[in-house]
């Protein structure tokens, strides 16, 4: 078994995952994975739910519990595949996401098409146990399985004019529906956009997720690799990820493109900054009961930089985060 029971999950939750699994073995056996020299091979990639090896790195928020698998892959945003909170549950099991391409570009070494396996191959999985805070006010704690984006950025050599990177997800039409004009509309520009400045990308926190809960990523939570940045809100956190680009200068994000008054570049989590249109000072957990649990559970206080403080503000010293949102 290479998933290892965190010694605090709560019994809600295991039982949850129990119900789960025992569900899965009667669904087509998980893909073959083996430990390649230090690295993961995917034999059978792109399968949600099939087993992952990684090393276990938790980093945990305080002691919170885990938000259920259940919520975490059910309760998304992914507009590509709708607006609503179960539309990309629901419209994402369609994406095709083996074989998957990553164009690398811009100011690297060896700008190249690459096949996603090959991309990631040399590097050792690792689990992380991160909290993700949604712009609109609530978060999750998830356990995410990825490669630190540190270790590729190294490995692809960005040079010296490097000084954001650019990411693009997937543009799809035929796959994603909410990319089509008409009733998925969300008024967004595709495809979705996001960057990083470079040392925001080599922090050691930044994660290129492959799966989550020890498994492959399910399509609606950004297969078969999304970023997660976990001081910042959530829409930083790219899904389904086809280019990733070093550049010069600061490149064009998504939400600041559609609202700059309401979404900047940077988008840290922070308590004393509100949204135009509502506080960000506190948070609705998305945890393990029911929603409607969640709903009566009193809200937690945001923390600054979502409780990574310690850990990032160094890269933001003598910025004014009231101008830099
Ligand atoms: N391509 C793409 N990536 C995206 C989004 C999206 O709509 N499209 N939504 C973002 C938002 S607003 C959030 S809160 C997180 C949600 O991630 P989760 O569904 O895995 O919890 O994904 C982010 N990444
Ligand atoms: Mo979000």
């Amino acid at each position: 078994m290479l998933i290892k029971r965190p010694a605090d999950i709560k019994q809600s939750e295991i039982t949850d995952r129990s119900i789960y699994e025992s569900r899965r073995v009667f669904l087509k056996t998980a893909a073959t994975m083996f430990a390649g020299s230090g690295g993961l091979l995917f034999t059978h990639p792109g399968e949600a739910g099939a087993k992952l090896q990684y090393k276990k790195q938790v980093r945990r928020p305080g002691n919170e519990p885990l938000t259920s698998k259940k919520y975490s892959t059910s309760y998304n945003n992914f507009y590509e595949f709708g607006t609503g909170k179960g539309d990309p549950a629901k419209y994402a099991q369609g994406l095709k996401t083996h074989p998957w391409k990553i164009k690398v570009s811009g100011e690297i070494r060896r700008p190249a098409m690459y096949d996603f396996d090959d991309l990631i191959k040399p590097h050792t999985l690792v689990e992380r146990v991160y909290r993700l805070r949604c712009v609109e006010a609530w978060s999750m704690v998830i356990p995410w399985v990825g490669i630190p984006l540190r270790d590729i950025i190294k490995r692809l050599q960005p040079t010296s004019r490097a000084k954001y990177v650019a990411f693009e997800t997937l543009y799809d039409p035929k796959q994603m529906p909410g990319q089509r004009p008409g009733l998925f509309g969300s008024g967004l520009q595709w495809p979705y956009v996001e960057g990083l400045r470079l040392d925001e990308a080599m922090h050691p926190l930044t994660l290129l997720a492959v799966g989550l809960y020890g498994e492959i990523l399910p399509n609606q939570n950004g297969a078969p690799v999304r970023l997660i940045v976990p001081w910042k809100y959530g829409f930083k956190s790219i899904k389904s990820i086809v280019g990733i680009s070093f550049t010069e200068t600061q490149p064009i994000t998504t939400w600041s493109r559609g609202t700059p008054r309401e979404y900047g570049f940077y988008a840290n989590v922070n308590p004393n900054v509100d949204h135009p249109r509502w506080s960000q000072a506190r948070e609705r957990r998305i945890s393990s009961g029911s929603l409607f649990e969640s709903l009566l559970t009193p809200k937690h206080k945001t923390r600054m930089f979502n409780g990574y403080a310690d850990q990032v503000a160094g890269l933001y010293r003598g910025m004014d985060l009231n101008k830099f949102f």
